[in-house]
């Protein structure tokens, strides 16, 4: 067997992209998260590591696109994340990372960095649940639209309730839990982290780099 080596990772974009959150989402430990790109003064980072995950704050910009274009096809992807914000669902995102990765010539994985983290790290409460079961057949839209929205006080007499489940879920977190509890009322705690674990849409993304990752190692 030819010796294995351990693939260096970066992970790199602007200031407040995702970075961190999607190193989290992803349970990279070992990757190397660079110092912002874009900013004023300051040279961009070396960018050499054996895989580039390029974060993108829901789109690319002109010192994005301008740095992309320099970067290895063969150790690039993008990330397109806070794909929550774009659009009003989720094939909006894919719309726009397909385009992107039409225009780039990279491929392009669209994904919300926060939830993903959340799905992988914690667990829905009892509370939670009970706070989603109770909102379940409110009309949404508008409930989820915004924050302000979901945590009006006058909404029902739970507004710390709804506060503390929109910290730990966000609104996206929120709303697609209570589209998968419309549908299936007693879904088990389990299967709807899973609905929430798909719709961050890390996994195509975890499963593209662990490829890459175990082509490195051998050293393809
Ligand atoms: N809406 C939304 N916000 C996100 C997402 N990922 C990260 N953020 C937020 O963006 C901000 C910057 O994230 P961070 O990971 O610290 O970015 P970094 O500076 O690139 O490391 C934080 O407030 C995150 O909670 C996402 O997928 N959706
Ligand atoms: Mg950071």
């Amino acid at each position: 067997m030819p010796p294995r080596r351990t693939p260096r990772i970066q992970v790199t974009g602007r200031a407040r992209a995702g970075k961190t959150t999607l190193c989290r989402a992803l349970s990279l430990l070992a990757a190397e998260e660079t110092r912002p790109i874009d900013r004023p003064g300051r040279p961009n980072p070396t960018l050499d590591a054996d895989l580039l995950l390029y974060v993108l704050p829901g789109r690319a910009d002109a010192a994005d696109r301008r740095l992309l274009a320099t970067l290895p096809p063969d150790r690039t992807l993008v990330v397109l994340n806070k794909a929550d914000a774009i659009g009003v669902r989720w094939s909006d995102a894919a719309t726009a990372a397909e385009a992107l990765a039409s225009d780039l010539d990279l491929p392009v994985f669209p994904v919300v960095a926060t939830l993903a983290a959340h799905t992988r790290s914690g667990t829905l409460t009892d509370a939670d649940l009970n706070t989603l079961r109770r909102h379940r057949d409110d009309p949404d839209p508008p409930l989820t639209l915004s924050h302000d929205l979901f945590a009006a006080p006058d909404l029902a007499p739970d507004p710390e309730a709804r506060r503390a489940l929109l910290d730990r879920w966000d609104l996206h977190g929120v709303s697609c839990a209570l589209t998968a509890l419309r549908h299936a009322p007693e879904l088990p705690v389990r299967l709807l982290l899973q609905i929430l674990h798909c719709a961050s849409g890390i996994d195509p993304l975890h499963r593209e780099l662990h490829r890459r990752y175990e082509a490195a190692a051998i050293g393809r």
